[in-house]
This record gives structure tokens, C-alpha cells and sequence, in this order.
């Protein structure tokens, strides 16, 4: 039986990510599963959830860095098994957006390739989505938590891009990295254009059995 696809929705904030996540798995015919990061429900993701949520909770940001990228290795080994199995998984955010939030700090030391040695060895996706949309930041919900304001998202896009461009120059060439620009689009919209292009990755890689990794 030949192994399921690894997706990736990624992009900033409020652009509408676990919306096309929910609505791919849906459209997916293998018994998709949904995974999100951060997975808030396990011990790693309930600490996450209270640096997030108050701003009074102090991390330094080393740790909270190696907390999210703690939090992924948490349940690697169960989508390499869901995946084995022969059903798709779709990830909202994941390594990219561990990367690009902590390299956005501009911490003493944190640059990028520092942040990206704890991610070294999981799955790399298949096929990842990197959605942006000018008006995001007028969405509901947006400001509730830490890192949600204009001039951190502005060089968190920044970090995404980079990383995109400089470092998974070939994925991104090669269209394994997608960008979509979903300003003034529908929710129906964005996700036929989701759809067909994962449509067209499944066709043209049906036979990729081999797993990558970062
Ligand atoms: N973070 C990190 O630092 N390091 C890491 O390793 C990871 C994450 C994994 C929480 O993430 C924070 O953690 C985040 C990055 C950091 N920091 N910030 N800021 P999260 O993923 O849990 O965040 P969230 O609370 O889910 O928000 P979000 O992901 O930014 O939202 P979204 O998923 O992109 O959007 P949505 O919930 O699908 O949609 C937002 C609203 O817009 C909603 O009312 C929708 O109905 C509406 N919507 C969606 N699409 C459309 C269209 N096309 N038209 C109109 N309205 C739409
Ligand atoms: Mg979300």
C-alpha cells in the first residue's frame, strides 16, 4: 500500500490556515487526519498555551523556542505511523513556523540555522501551502495573544520568505512550496485552489514511497 501524503498549511497569522486544513482533510478520500501545531492538549502544548494566552508567563526565549519544536517530536512518531498506514495528514503551521516566530526576535545567537537544529531529523512535508492575506490582522481574534501584532508579523513574513527562498530554494522551485495570496478571496476559493493543487501533487507523486526529513 503506498504511504499517505504529508501536507503543510502554513503562513501568518489569521490568514485563514486551520479553516483550509479542516476543509482539505474533509475533501480528502483516505481517512485524513488533522494535526495542529502547536497540539495545545499535550504536557509540552499546555505550557505553550499559557506563554501564549498571559502575557505575564516569563520564558526565556530559547526555551519556549525548544518547547514548540518539543511539542512536534511529541507526536512525529504517530503521524509517520498514521502516514505508514496509507492515510494522508494535514498539518496546520509546523517546523516553518517554529523557525520564522523565534528567528523573527532577533535574539542574540537565535538566528536561523540555531533554530532550525532541534527540528533536524523530523518528516519534511510533502507539499506545503504558505498563505498571506492583507487584511488578516482585521479578522476576528486577532491581538488575543503573544507575537499577534502588525510590526512582528511584518518581519515574521520576512523570516517565512527567507527561510522559503534561501533555504528550500529547490522545494520552492520545484513547487512543493506554494504561495497564496487569499486577499479578497472566498473560503470556498482558496480552498479550490488548495484542492487542485494537491490534486496535481498526488498524481504527479503517487509513486514517492521515501520519506524526507529535515
Ligand atoms: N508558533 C510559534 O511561535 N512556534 C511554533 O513552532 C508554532 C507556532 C507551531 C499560535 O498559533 C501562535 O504560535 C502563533 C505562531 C506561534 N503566533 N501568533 N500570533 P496558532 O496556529 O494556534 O494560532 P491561531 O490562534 O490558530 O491563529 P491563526 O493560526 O493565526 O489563525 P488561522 O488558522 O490562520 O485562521 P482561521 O482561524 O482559519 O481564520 C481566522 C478567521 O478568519 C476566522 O474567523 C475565519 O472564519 C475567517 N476566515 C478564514 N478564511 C477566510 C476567507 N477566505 N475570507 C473571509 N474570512 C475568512
Ligand atoms: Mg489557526
Amino acid at each position: 500500500m503506498a504511504r499517505g501524503k504529508l501536507i503543510l498549511i502554513e503562513g501568518l497569522d489569521r490568514t485563514g490556515k486551520s479553516t483550509q486544513a479542516a476543509k482539505l482533510v474533509e475533501s480528502l478520500s483516505n481517512q485524513a487526519r488533522l494535526v495542529k501545531f502547536p497540539e495545545r492538549s499535550t504536557p509540552i502544548g499546555k505550557l505553550i498555551n499559557q506563554y501564549l494566552k498571559e502575557s505575564e508567563t516569563h520564558l526565556a526565549d530559547q526555551a519556549i523556542h525548544l518547547l514548540f519544536s518539543a511539542n512536534r517530536w511529541e507526536v512525529a512518531e504517530t503521524i509517520k505511523a498514521t502516514l505508514l498506514e496509507g492515510r494522508d495528514v494535514v498539518m496546520d503551521r509546523y517546523v516553518y513556523s517554529g523557525i520564522a516566530y523565534s528567528a523573527a526576535k532577533a535574539v542574540p545567537g537565535m538566528d536561523v540555522q540555531w533554530c532550525a537544529q532541534p527540528e533536524k531529523g523530523l518528516l519534511k512535508p510533502d507539499l506545503t501551502f504558505f498563505l498571506t492575506n492583507s487584511e488578516s490582522e482585521l479578522r476576528k481574534g486577532f491581538g488575543d495573544e503573544r507575537y499577534e501584532s502588525s510590526g512582528f508579523q511584518t518581519k515574521v513574513r520576512h523570516e517565512f520568505e527567507t527561510i522559503f527562498k534561501n533555504y528550500e530554494s529547490q522545494d520552492y522551485k520545484n513547487n512543493h512550496i506554494v504561495f497564496l495570496d487569499t486577499t479578497g478571496k472566498s473560503i470556498e476559493q482558496v480552498h479550490t485552489s488548495v484542492g487542485s493543487a494537491v490534486e496535481e501533487y498526488i498524481q504527479k507523486n503517487s509513486d514517492v514511497e521515501e520519506f524526507m526529513y529535515f
